[in-house]
């Protein structure tokens, strides 16, 4: 039965990582996959998550199973971290939530929750959006439809084009929103745009689907939440997909949640039930590993105030990433404004690159990016931005 198969296509994105780990050339740089690096390009555990583990460690007292639904404090915490302490839906109880693993499978399962139990079928996704989005929806079933996204004239935001493709959205259908920090574009919108898709959602029925991947990357933990938590006030039913890869450093432990909000308690822990029994199909009961970190980290306020230091450590080292960027290409000669990097937000910047240029970067100097002219701010260092600038002045 195997000998038919069909080899599959390398992810765009990881597949970039094993040609980048092949690649002989001593001065090889990888600006690819969205992972965060110190300024000595090292991806470190965070001291925060250290210390959780060092009490986890001395602890820990048993290695039975989580409920279904995993760590339930961590759940609770996720909660306040989306939407803060105070916020109508967790005050109705109107929230649920599921730890997951990672923020891929709180998007799967969310996506197959909604295949077995609702009417709905579409998925709208904003072009361009995270190369896995797509195949991660239709594995579950949905019929996956684009929205406008990215002007590549103008280098920014296409809003009216974005309404434009969302008036064909039928009632019911999903809309997934970037919560922050846009993946692969770095253009988020405006807390006047977010109004705008608010009421887009409420009169036509839409249901939205935040993907948040970044919080805390772009602006600080709360702000980057703001357009989650205004839909959240406005709509009647939500889902969520959040992620503690990045923003805990905690990529390889899959952690992240899946949150629901529906118009009563009463259906929310109804439609629990179901969340909980997709779950169950597909692996029983998460890991525990990754969820006691990050409740022991949002539990204990000094531990908690040391990562919101790492925290803003990482965003902070991104943003003068970007700045040094900008200026760098100026000094390379580069006569194009770049300055548009600087108004993005996040791990990511659209460079507007063409697939050519993109090759000739690896090809010649053995810097990598992806083929949509995606670039890895957060993999630059004041060590490297000679190279990449020069690099790219070659090419431009
Ligand atoms: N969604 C977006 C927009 C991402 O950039 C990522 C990146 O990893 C994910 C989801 C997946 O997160 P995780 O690695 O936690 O599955
Ligand atoms: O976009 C990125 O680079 C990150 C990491 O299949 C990633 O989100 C990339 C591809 C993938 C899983 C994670």
């Amino acid at each position: 039965i195997f000998s038919d198969v069909e080899l599959a296509p390398a992810d765009p994105i990881l597949g970039l990582t094993d040609a980048f780990k092949a690649d002989p050339r001593s001065e090889k740089i990888n600006l690819g996959v969205g992972i965060f690096k110190d300024e000595a390009g090292d991806t470190p555990v965070l001291a925060s998550v250290k210390q959780a583990e060092a009490i986890l460690l001395a602890e820990e007292s048993s290695k039975n199973y989580l409920g279904i639904d995993g760590v339930q404090l961590y759940n609770k915490v996720v909660q306040e971290l989306l939407f803060g302490n105070e916020h109508q839906v967790l005050k109705d109880k109107r929230a649920v939530t599921a730890q997951a693993p990672g923020g891929t499978g709180a998007l799967r399962i969310a996506a197959e929750f909604v295949v077995r139990n609702t009417p709905s079928r579409v998925v709208w996704i904003s072009n361009p959006t995270w190369a896995n989005h797509r195949s991660v929806f239709e594995t579950a079933g949905l019929e996956v439809k684009e929205y406008a996204y990215y002007d590549a004239q103008t280098q920014d935001l296409d809003f009216a084009g974005m309404l434009a493709s969302l008036a064909d959205a039928q009632c019911g259908d999903l809309v997934l929103l970037h919560g922050c920090c846009h993946n692969p574009t770095g253009i988020d919108l405006n807390l006047s745009q977010w109004q705008t898709i608010a009421e887009l959602c409420l009169e036509k029925g839409l249901v939205p689907l935040f993907d948040f991947a970044y919080q805390g990357f772009g602006t600080g933990l709360n702000e980057d939440a703001a357009g989650l938590r205004l839909l959240a006030a406005k709509v009647p039913e939500l889902l969520v997909a959040n992620s503690f890869s990045k923003n805990f450093g905690l990529y390889n432990e899959r952690i992240g949640a899946v949150t629901l909000i529906a118009d009563s308690a009463e259906t929310a822990a109804v439609a629990f039930s179901q969340v909980k029994r997709t779950i169950r199909a597909n692996y029983s009961n998460p890991p525990a590993h990754g969820a006691l970190i990050v409740s022991t980290i949002l539990s204990r306020p000094e531990l908690r105030a040391l990562w919101e230091q790492e925290l803003t450590t990482m965003r902070n080292r991104i943003a003068e990433m970007r700045t040094l960027f900008v200026a760098s290409l100026k000094a390379q000669g580069v006569k194009q404004d770049f300055s548009f990097i600087e108004r993005q937000a996040g791990m990511f910047s659209f460079s507007g690159l063409n697939k050519q240029q993109v090759q000739r970067l690896r090809d010649e100097f053995a810097v990598y990016i992806v083929g949509s002219g995606r670039i890895s701010v957060a993999g630059m260092t004041k060590a490297n931005m000679d190279a990449i600038c020069k690099a790219i002045a070659a090419v431009l």
